[in-house]
């Protein structure tokens, strides 16, 4: 501006006709490039605001404490029903251990009790069900990325399938049983963890105990629950349907973003 404004002063100063047709011809100019400016630094922000809320990287939307709803409703199973499960439940979860494998360098089992002493994320998202329904949330886990940090993840790897404890249809060969996947962009992404703990309390039977994903910028049948194991996987299509879910087994898309 102080140029805008030097020139100006100058351009006055030199003889009346010519000086105010460059006056004039100058100011356009010199506001033309003030708009130029300004319109770039619009689109700069236009585009990272669009890449903050519109990429695969982009971070779902965080509500505050009050927002939280006050019911959630349980959906799907609201119990596992194994033997092997209702030991585990019964014990408290002390006998549990996550277990991670597959295509990963380092492959572990972790108990709750160390998930619980690894640094956790907290967040208040939105669940929406295909089914019509949302509820708000407040979430505590660890990041997916910091255990996949811990295990390394051989390059070949592509998804992160997660499979739970219940079989939400009864079948002789077990391809009712529940189970989920994910690509690496969002078993990476800042806001998917692995949650132990909802609006503050433990996490109960009927929302996934002891552990259960949260992956925001997907629907809710993508949020499995009842983890046992975690496996790194190149294609799910050898696994159950083929197509990395139960649901989407049954129909569903795979990418169910929101
Ligand atoms: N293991 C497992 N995970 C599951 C389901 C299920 O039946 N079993 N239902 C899914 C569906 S459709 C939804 S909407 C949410 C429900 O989570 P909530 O019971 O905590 O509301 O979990 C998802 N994850
Ligand atoms: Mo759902």
């Amino acid at each position: 501006m102080s140029h805008v404004f030097t020139r100006r002063r100058f351009l006055v100063g030199s003889t009346l006709g010519a000086g105010a047709l460059a006056l004039s011809g100058c100011d356009v100019l010199d506001q033309n490039g003030d708009i130029d400016a300004v319109l770039r630094s619009a689109e700069q922000l236009t585009m990272k605001a669009q890449r903050l809320l519109q990429g695969r990287n982009a971070l779902a939307r965080e509500f505050t404490e009050a927002d939280i709803s006050p019911s959630f409703r349980v959906n799907g199973t609201s119990v596992p029903d194994s033997d092997e499960y209702a030991v585990l439940a019964e014990g408290e979860f002390k006998g549990w251990k996550l277990k991670v494998g597959g295509l990963v360098e380092r492959p572990q089992e972790i108990s709750l009790a160390d998930l619980r002493k690894l640094p956790a994320r907290t967040q208040i998202t939105r669940h929406d069900c295909v089914e019509g329904w949302s509820a708000i949330g407040k979430w505590t886990g660890v990041p997916l990325m910091s255990i996949l940090n811990r295990t390394g993840v051989k390059p070949t790897a592509r998804y992160a399938v997660f499979h739970c404890a219940d079989e939400l249809e009864r079948t002789l060969d077990g391809s009712g049983r529940y189970y989920e996947s994910i690509d690496l962009v969002d078993a990476f992404h800042p806001q998917t963890i692995l949650a132990y703990e909802m609006n503050g309390q433990a996490l109960s039977i009927g929302h996934g105990a002891p552990l259960r994903l949260r992956v925001e910028r997907q629907l809710g049948y993508k949020q499995a629950k009842y983890i046992m194991r975690i496996e790194l996987v190149d294609s799910f299509s050898s696994l159950w349907g083929g197509n990395g879910g139960f649901w989407e087994d049954r129909g569903y898309e795979w990418y169910a973003g929101i």
